[in-house]
């Protein structure tokens, strides 16, 4: 079953939007199988957008990503990486559509709400970036 990381990002947890976020999640058929809160610090963040390195974006991210708490969670279904990606929306929330994560909560580019791998190979890798196969519960 595909796996996929998931990320409520630190201005979705300070918006007390993470149950919001997870019962869409829940509701969409996407199943928990690992999650926990964590803050990252900035060499974290630098590290886990590394593909972003050298992005004008890349320090206003990775400063953003640690400025806070985030919940990070491994979502187990069928097309799990597309189906999230789906739930979320686009990137930037002005091309989001209705109904989607970001078009419904986000008002920034950076400040997006959530995170969610964007392929099998980058869901492995972060995955195993952010838990430990002892945290990670599957059926
Ligand atoms: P994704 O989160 O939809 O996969 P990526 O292109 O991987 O989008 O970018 C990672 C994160 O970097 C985005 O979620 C957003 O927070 C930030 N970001 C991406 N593009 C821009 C931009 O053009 N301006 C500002 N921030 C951006
Ligand atoms: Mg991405």
């Amino acid at each position: 079953m595909e796996r996929t990381l998931s990320m409520i990002k630190p201005d979705g947890v300070e918006r007390s939007l993470a149950g919001e976020i997870i019962r869409r999640f829940e509701s969409a058929g996407l199943r928990i199988v690992a999650m926990k809160m964590m803050r990252m610090t900035k060499e974290i963040a630098c590290s886990f957008y590394t593909e972003h390195q050298g992005k004008p974006f890349y320090e206003n991210l990775t400063d953003f990503m640690s400025s806070g708490p985030i919940v990070a969670m491994v979502l187990q279904g069928e097309n799990a990486v597309l189906r999230n990606r789906a739930l979320m929306g686009a990137t930037d929330f002005r091309e989001a559509a209705p109904g989607t994560i970001r078009h419904d909560f986000a008002r920034d580019v950076t400040k997006n709400i959530v995170h969610g791998s964007d392929s099998t190979e980058s869901a492995a890798r972060e995955i195993s970036f952010l838990f430990s196969e002892l945290e990670i519960h599957c059926d």
